[in-house]
C-alpha cells in the first residue's frame, strides 16, 4: 500500500471546508489508491467546530482517510504537508475597504508562509483559494522561499472555478457537452477582471468562436457572467460558492499531482515572464500537468483585444502587489 500523504486544509470549520474534507478523504483528489492524512488548521474560536467536522468525517469509515489532527497553530498544520489547501481567509467585514481587506490577509499570509517555509515537506504543493486568492499566494510565496527548503513554483492560485464556469458558460452557448471544450485560457487575477479566452478554444476539432459566432457575446454577455459569477451566487444563495469552489480545487490539486494527459488547464501561479507578465506575480496561465510539474502552454498570438484585458487584470495584480510590499521588506 502507498505511503499516505499528508494534507494540510486551513479554514477547516469554513463552508468551503465542509465541501473539500470528505472528497479529499475519499481518494477524489489525489487518487483511489492513495491514503490521506489531514492536518486541519483554523481559528481557536472555530475549534470545536473542527472537532465536529472530524467527528463525521470518522462516521464516513473513509477506507483512505489515515488520520488526521486538527490545531489552531500553522507549525503544527503544515508539518511534513505534502498538499497545502489555504482556504481560510479574512472576509470583507461591513465598512471594511478593499485595501484593509487585503493587508488583513497579508498578515495571515505571511505567518501561513513563514510556516510553510519552516516545516512543510521541501516539494509542497501550495493553492491558495482564500482571497484576494492570487496576492495572497504571492505573499506566502515570497516568505516561504526566504527559508531555503521550498520552491517558489509550488505556491499557486486557484483560478480553476473561473476556468470551470466559463467552460459550463461556453457549453450552453453552443450546446456542445462540457467535456469537448478544449484549449480554454483564463489569465490573469481571480476577480471580475480575469480575461477568460475562448480563442482556441476546440469541440470536437470544431473551433468554438466560429460555433459561438457572436462577435458582441464575448464582451457583453460572457466576460461578465464568469466574472461575475461569484457575486451572483451571493446574491442566490446570500452564501458565497462553496461547493463549487471545492471542486475546483480539487480538480487542480488533482491535475496537478496526477497529470491533465495534455490538455490545458488554467493555474495560477508565478510568472517566469511568459507573454510579457512580470516574474514572480502570480498570474492565471495555461498549463499542461505531467509528474507533478506544470508547464506553461506557449506560442499563443494575443491580439489586441486580449492584450487589453491581460494588462487590465495584471494592473490589478501590481496595485495589490504593492499595496503589501511593506509586509513583505
Ligand atoms: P468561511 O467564512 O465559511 O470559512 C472560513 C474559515 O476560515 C472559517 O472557519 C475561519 O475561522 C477560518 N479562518 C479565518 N482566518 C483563518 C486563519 N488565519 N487561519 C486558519 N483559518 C482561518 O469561508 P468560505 O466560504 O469557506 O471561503 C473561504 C475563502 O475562500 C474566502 O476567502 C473566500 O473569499 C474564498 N473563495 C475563493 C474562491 C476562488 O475561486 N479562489 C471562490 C470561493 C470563495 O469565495
Amino acid at each position: 500500500a502507498k505511503a499516505p500523504v499528508r494534507v494540510a486544509v486551513t479554514g477547516a470549520a469554513g463552508q468551503i471546508g465542509y465541501s473539500l474534507l470528505f472528497r479529499i478523504a475519499s481518494g477524489e483528489m489525489l487518487g483511489k489508491d492513495q491514503p490521506v492524512i489531514l492536518q486541519l488548521l483554523d481559528l481557536p474560536q472555530a475549534q470545536k467546530a473542527v472537532k465536529g467536522v472530524m467527528m463525521e468525517l470518522e462516521d464516513c469509515a473513509f477506507p483512505l482517510l489515515a488520520g488526521m489532527i486538527a490545531t489552531d497553530d500553522p507549525n503544527v498544520a503544515f508539518k511534513d504537508a505534502q498538499v497545502c489547501l489555504l482556504v481560510g481567509a479574512r472576509p470583507r467585514g461591513p465598512g471594511m475597504e478593499r485595501k484593509d481587506l487585503l493587508t488583513e490577509n497579508a498578515k495571515i499570509f505571511t505567518v501561513q508562509g513563514a510556516a510553510i517555509g519552516q516545516h512543510a515537506a521541501p516539494d509542497v504543493k501550495v493553492l491558495v483559494v482564500g482571497n484576494p486568492c492570487n496576492t495572497n499566494a504571492y505573499i506566502a510565496k515570497e516568505i516561504a522561499v526566504k527559508y531555503g527548503r521550498v520552491s517558489a513554483k509550488n505556491f499557486t492560485g486557484m483560478l480553476r472555478l473561473d476556468h470551470n464556469r466559463a467552460l459550463s458558460q461556453l457549453a450552453g452557448k453552443t450546446g456542445r457537452e462540457v467535456s469537448s471544450l478544449k484549449n480554454l485560457v483564463v489569465w490573469g487575477n481571480h476577480s471580475p477582471t480575469m480575461y477568460a479566452d475562448y480563442r482556441f478554444t476546440t469541440s470536437n476539432g470544431d473551433k468554438v468562436p466560429a460555433l459561438v459566432n457572436d462577435e458582441a457575446w464575448n464582451r457583453d454577455v460572457f466576460l461578465p457572467t464568469v466574472g461575475k459569477r461569484g457575486a451572483a451566487i451571493i446574491e442566490a444563495r446570500g452564501l458565497s460558492s462553496a461547493a463549487s469552489a471545492a471542486n475546483a480545487a480539487i480538480d487542480h490539486i488533482r491535475d496537478w499531482v496526477l497529470g491533465s494527459n495534455g490538455e490545458w488547464v488554467t493555474m495560477g501561479i508565478p510568472s517566469d515572464g511568459s507573454y510579457g507578465i512580470p516574474e514572480g506575480i502570480i498570474y492565471g496561465f495555461p498549463v499542461t500537468t505531467e509528474n507533478g510539474e506544470y508547464k506553461i502552454v506557449q506560442g499563443l498570438e494575443i491580439d489586441q483585444f486580449s492584450r487589453e484585458r491581460m494588462t487590465h487584470t495584471l494592473n490589478e495584480l501590481l496595485e495589490e502587489r504593492d499595496g503589501v510590499k511593506d509586509l513583505l521588506a
